[in-house]
């Protein structure tokens, strides 16, 4: 049912009451607004609504042309994730918005801010003319969850912007700002900063209001200047988009749109389009999509707005200490950095240059952006000179004999507002918030190595942190290009304690018959950027060997790691001496499988009178993983994780598990949680007690719920 909402000569609104959609009429241009909180994504009834107001508008004698707006944020932030697997009623080539919009006898002018993405700038490029403020961004990021754009995108985009844009904007899924757009061609205008859009938007289509033939995408001819830029391309994505078919496909269709006319490239678009929807890469991809905005969440706090916080300090100017403090300056922020004497910030400083200089060599950073952000690092001398900062990180020795001490001093010298967080990968914040008089301002906030790259914030909540305290160790995380997610307090908090047995579990695998480089492989092979071997030589084999030590100390059950331990012995530290569990050639990173290491696992093995068995790639696997899923289930029992999916983000952005896998739980849960456990079970019977089935996978695998449906116990 349509009704007038207002009326004058100049505006009028017809809306249907229960449409996103609305066609505002501004005189002779109709405006039509899609109004889908949040982002206007295409949600039940947008795509119908906007084909609605266009063929109103078409009918409408008074209007000449029309604008395509989105209310709020943004534009059209591409199709409902949601509904993608869901069996829902996709419309058929020829009646989909696209092609309504392509063919309005009149012209409609897509007027951008925010986000175009996916089929939200498929829907701009259907468009006669695309205007856009400064700030707005484009791009086809449907690789990012499995799928390749799937109205139009990839054949409209060679058309505008080259086969060569086309090509790397839709592999890499990148959002492109506007002003790169327009020199693209993807834009026809970038309007003056601080321009109304709606108002210039409507200016510009009166401008054209008359002008035939209407531009059509469709109709511009594909520039191929350089065939052979498909298959470069699939070489070079070879090692990134392994195992997954999207990147591949998004290759096929904008290839089809060299080769094919511009309609047979649409049908094989939506052929490619129909292969990947329902894949598994497309659904775990998906999944993460939606666990990443969940991690954000944190349901029993409440509706509590954080700090605003604009003067950050670092304590301790080591490798992680530098590494946050880059953080902070990369996202705009000045931050002071201090150390225990001036020798090691002079140091600090140093590695920070160099690691802005290495990005720089590498091209992925500008000299002069480098200086900006060297120059908002501030060293200082002493504690005086940062006690006005409103949060202070604190990354000193990992020992708290050394941090209670700064703790005490950071409470006396601060600002009673300000925050106090410690980047402790594993000591307790409890202890440490009670060297304070502001136990309710202290958290930790914990980051992973090397901290200025690796996305993973993990942040831990000591008993007595207010709400506002952490929902503000939460935000900083973001503001700073992280994603946070909250932990218990407890040893290792959530990240390391879960992925603690699989690195047990790697090593006992070696006593058992398997060498590193085996290891290694499979996990590769399963979608890591490294094995787990390899990536201990790159962190250093001492520092797991300082926690081994210091677990067996507090506990006479600890699992010893003979071979691990045996390595360090031998000053087999990894990379930084040459050997670890490879070799490496002097000044190169490639490591070397080690015969040396082979027989250390041969001597050790015999002495521990361990059978030796030949290893299938899914024992290895599931012997590594599996351990972690029971742990995690553990976590989620005594409530130190809020969600199996936070577990699983966890993992995506600290460890490097592959995306396209989902996470961890989401992995297991692909298996079958009675599978697991009966695989679990059967290792408690043969290998004993770090096999022990946790009480909730029992639980879920009795009643055959997924790891995803679990209900931790209430968080603390
Ligand atoms: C596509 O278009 C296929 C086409 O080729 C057509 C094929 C036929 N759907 O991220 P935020 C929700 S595929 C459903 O926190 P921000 C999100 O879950 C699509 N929901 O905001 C969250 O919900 P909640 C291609 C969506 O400002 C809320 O909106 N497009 C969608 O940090 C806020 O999101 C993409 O892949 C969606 N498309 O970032 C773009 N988008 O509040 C995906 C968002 O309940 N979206 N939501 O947790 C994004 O990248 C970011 O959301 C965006 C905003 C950059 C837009």
């Amino acid at each position: 049912m349509l009704r007038i909402l207002a009326a004058n000569h100049a505006k009028e609104t017809h809306v249907s009451e229960s449409s996103p959609v609305r066609l505002e009429k501004e005189g002779d241009i109709g405006v039509i607004v899609v109004d889908y909180p949040p982002v206007n994504a295409l949600g039940p009834g947008v795509s119908d609504g906007i084909i609605d107001a266009l063929n109103r508008g078409n009918a409408d004698p008074d209007i000449r042309a029309m604008v395509l707006i989105g209310a709020g944020r943004s534009f059209i932030a591409g199709a409902d994730i949601r509904g993608f697997g869901t069996g829902r009623k996709r419309a058929s080539i020829g009646s989909r918005t696209y092609d309504v919009l392509d063919a309005s006898p009149k012209p409609v002018v897509a007027a951008i801010h925010g986000f175009a993405l996916g089929g939200g700038l498929e829907n701009a490029m259907a468009c006669h003319y695309r205007i856009a403020v400064p700030s707005a961004k484009v791009g086809l990021p449907e690789v990012q969850i499995g799928i390749l754009p799937g109205g139009g995108g990839t054949q409209r985009l060679p058309r505008l912007a080259g086969p060569k844009v086309a090509l790397e904007m839709i592999t890499s899924g990148r959002h492109v700002p506007a002003p790169e757009a327009l020199r693209y061609g993807i834009l026809d205008e970038v309007l003056p900063e601080g321009t109304d859009l709606r108002t210039s938007a409507i200016a510009f289509a009166r401008r054209v209001a008359d002008r035939r033939p209407l531009p059509r995408v469709r109709d511009h001819a594909v520039q191929v200047d350089d065939p052979g830029m498909f298959d470069t391309m699939r070489k070079s994505i070879a090692r990134r988009a392994r195992n997954q078919k999207a990147p591949y496909h998004c290759i096929a269709a904008v290839e089809a749109s060299c080769t094919l006319p511009f309609d047979a490239g649409i049908v094989r678009e939506n052929e490619l389009f129909n292969e990947l929807e329902n894949s598994d890469e497309a659904r775990a991809l998906r999944y993460a999509f939606f666990a990443e905005r969940e991690v954000a969440k944190l349901p029993d706090l409440g509706e509590v707005k954080p700090h605003d916080f604009h003067a950050p300090a670092v304590i301790g100017a080591g490798t992680m200490g530098g590494g946050i403090a880059m953080s902070f300056a990369d996202f705009g922020y000045d931050v002071k950095i201090m150390d225990a004497n001036e020798q090691a910030l002079d140091r600090g400083m140093e590695r920070i240059r160099a690691n802005y200089a290495t990005s720089v060599k590498r091209g992925s950073l500008a000299h002069d952006e480098m200086e900006r952000r060297l120059a908002r690092i501030h060293p200082v001398g002493g504690y005086d000179e940062i006690k006005d900062c409103d949060v202070v990180v604190e990354a000193v020795f990992e020992r708290m004999d050394v941090k209670k001490p700064v703790f005490a001093r950071l409470d006396h010298v601060m600002n009673p507002d300000a925050l106090l967080f410690s980047n402790t990968s594993a000591l307790d914040m409890d202890a440490l918030a009670a060297e304070t008089k502001r136990p309710d301002k202290v958290a930790g906030t914990h980051f992973f190595s090397p901290a200025n790259v690796m996305k993973l914030l993990e942040v831990v909540r000591p008993a007595n942190a207010s709400p506002q305290t952490l929902a503000t160790a939460m935000a900083m995380g973001r503001r700073i290009g992280k994603i946070s997610a909250m932990a218990g307090n407890t040893d290792g908090f959530v990240a390391n304690r879960s992925r603690a047995p699989f690195n047990s579990e790697m090593v006992i695998l070696l006593e058992q018959g398997c060498l590193p480089e085996q290891v290694d492989k499979v996990m590769v092979d399963f979608g890591y950027p490294m094995g787990p071997f390899a990536v201990g030589d790159l962190a250093g084999l001492d520092i797991g060997a300082e926690g081994r030590k210091r677990r067996a100390a507090a506990d006479p059950k600890y699992r010893k790691l003979p071979i691990a331990d045996k390595l360090v012995e031998m000053g087999r530290y990894g990379q930084k001496t040459g050997a670890g569990w490879y070799r490496y050639e002097k000044g190169d990173r490639t490591p070397h499988p080690d015969t040396e290491v082979a027989a250390i696992i041969r001597q050790v093995a015999g002495e521990m009178g361990v059978p030796q068995h030949n290893f299938t790639d899914q024992e290895i696997l599931r012997r590594l993983l599996f351990s972690s899923v029971n742990e995690a289930c553990r976590i989620l029992e005594e409530g130190k994780a809020y969600r199996a999916s936070d577990i699983d983000v966890m993992w995506l952005h600290g460890f490097g598990f592959p995306r396209y896998r989902g996470g961890l739980m989401y992995w297991a849960d692909g298996i079958g949680v009675r599978e697991v456990y009966n695989q679990i079970a059967a290792w408690h019977q043969q290998f004993g007690e770090r096999w022990a089935p946790s009480r909730l996978l029992r639980q879920l695998a009795e009643t055959g719920t997924p790891f995803r449906d679990a209900k931790p116990a209430p968080f603390r």
